[in-house]
C-alpha cells in the first residue's frame, strides 16, 4: 500500500538528541515505528529502522564519534571528490564538517522529513577553491528512507565534482546476500588497476574484496539479504552510477574503524555521480536521489 497515513492520524516527529561522543543526533520518528538518526557531523545516517524496528543500515563497532574523523558505516556523504580521484582528502571534504539543520516536518499523512545545509568557508575554500552549497534532504515514510542531495554552485567559476551516497547495508551473512541489477553494465574495478570490463552475472555474491565502480547503472537496484529474509530496494535518481564495495579479509584488518569480521555483516551499495564527474556552472544547481525501501 502506498497510502503513508498513520492509523490514529498523528504526524511522526524529528527531535534532536545527545549521540555518540556526544554529538549532536537528530531523529526521526514515523507513526508506523520506522526511524532514521542523522547527526549533524556530516550530515551522516547512521541508522534507518524499518517499522518492524529492524536496523537497515551498518555501523561499525569501531567506529569513531569524533571531529576530523569520519564515522564508519551509515551513509557518509562523499562530495566533491569520490575516493583518492583528485587531490583532495579522501572521499572530499563534507563527511567530516558541520551541517547545520535547517527544515523539518511531520505532515499529517506520517511522513516525516529534514533538511542539513552545508556552505564552503573560507577553511573549505583553502583546500578547494570553489564556494557552494549542499542540502541533504531525508524523507522518512513506513516502508521507505529517501535521500535527497542537491549541490548548488554559488561562487563566480564552473566547478567539476564528484558526488555520492556511501550507504553501508546491514546484512545477517555476506556469503548469503546478493547485489541484484548490474548484468551488463560497465564497471571500473578499483582493485585492478581501474580495469574497465562488463558485469556478466545476473546476481552479485561475494568471496573476496569487492570494489567496483558501476557507470550508468540502472536506477532501480537490488540487495537480497538472504539469511535475514529481507529484501531492500534501492531506486536512485539522477545519480547515474553504483558502487559495491566489501572490504573483505585483509583491508578490514587494515581498516583501523572497522572490526576484524565485520566485512560479514555489511556490504556498501553506492549511488551517485562518478564516471565522469559532473560540471556545475555559477549559479547551477545540481540533485539526484536515493530512495530505499524495505518489503
Ligand atoms: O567506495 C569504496 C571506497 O572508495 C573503497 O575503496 C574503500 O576504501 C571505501 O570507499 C571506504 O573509504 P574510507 O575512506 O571511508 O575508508
Amino acid at each position: 500500500m502506498d497510502d503513508q497515513r498513520s492509523e490514529s492520524g498523528t504526524p511522526g516527529s524529528v527531535t534532536i538528541t545527545s549521540g555518540r561522543g556526544n554529538m549532536p543526533k537528530i531523529v526521526l520518528a514515523h507513526p508506523s515505528g520506522a526511524s532514521a538518526e542523522v547527526y549533524p557531523y556530516g550530515a551522516h545516517v547512521t541508522s534507518w529502522k524499518s517499522a518492524a524496528g529492524d536496523e537497515l543500515l551498518f555501523l561499525s563497532q569501531e567506529s569513531l564519534f569524533e571531529p576530523g574523523s569520519a564515522m564508519r558505516g551509515g551513509i557518509p556523504v562523499v562530495f566533491p571528490q569520490f575516493a583518492d580521484e583528485g587531490p583532495l582528502p579522501k572521499h572530499g571534504l563534507v563527511r567530516t564538517r558541520e551541517w547545520p539543520l535547517v527544515r523539518t516536518e511531520a505532515d499529517e499523512s506520517g511522513t516525516v522529513s529534514a533538511e542539513l545545509e552545508i556552505l564552503s568557508t573560507a577553511e573549505t575554500y583553502s583546500i578547494w577553491p570553489h564556494r557552494f552549497r549542499l542540502i541533504l534532504g531525508l524523507i522518512l515514510n513506513a516502508d521507505s528512507l529517501t535521500v535527497r542531495l542537491t549541490a548548488m554552485n554559488t561562487g563566480d567559476d564552473a566547478f567539476d565534482f564528484q558526488a555520492v551516497l556511501h550507504t553501508y547495508f546491514s546484512v545477517a551473512d555476506i556469503e548469503r546476500t546478493a547485489v541484484q541489477g548490474l548484468e551488463g553494465v560497465k564497471y571500473i574495478d578499483s582493485l585492478r588497476d581501474r580495469t574497465e570490463d562488463v558485469e556478466t552475472r545476473t546476481s552479485i555474491r561475494f568471496s573476496e574484496e569487492t570494489d567496483r565502480i558501476y557507470v550508468g547503472a540502472p536506477d532501480a537496484l537490488r540487495l537480497d539479504d538472504e539469511a535475514n529474509g529481507r529484501t531492500v530496494t534501492i531506486t536512485k535518481q539522477g545519480m547515474p552510477d553504483a558502487v559495491v564495495w566489501n572490504p573483505w579479509v585483509e583491508k578490514s584488518r587494515r581498516l583501523s574503524d572497522f572490526g576484524d569480521d565485520e566485512y560479514r555483516r555489511m556490504v556498501c551499495i553506492e549511488t551517485g555521480v562518478i564516471a565522469p564527474p559532473r560540471s556545475l556552472a555559477p549559479g547551477g544547481q545540481w540533485t539526484g536521489e536515493t530512495m530505499f525501501s524495505v518489503g
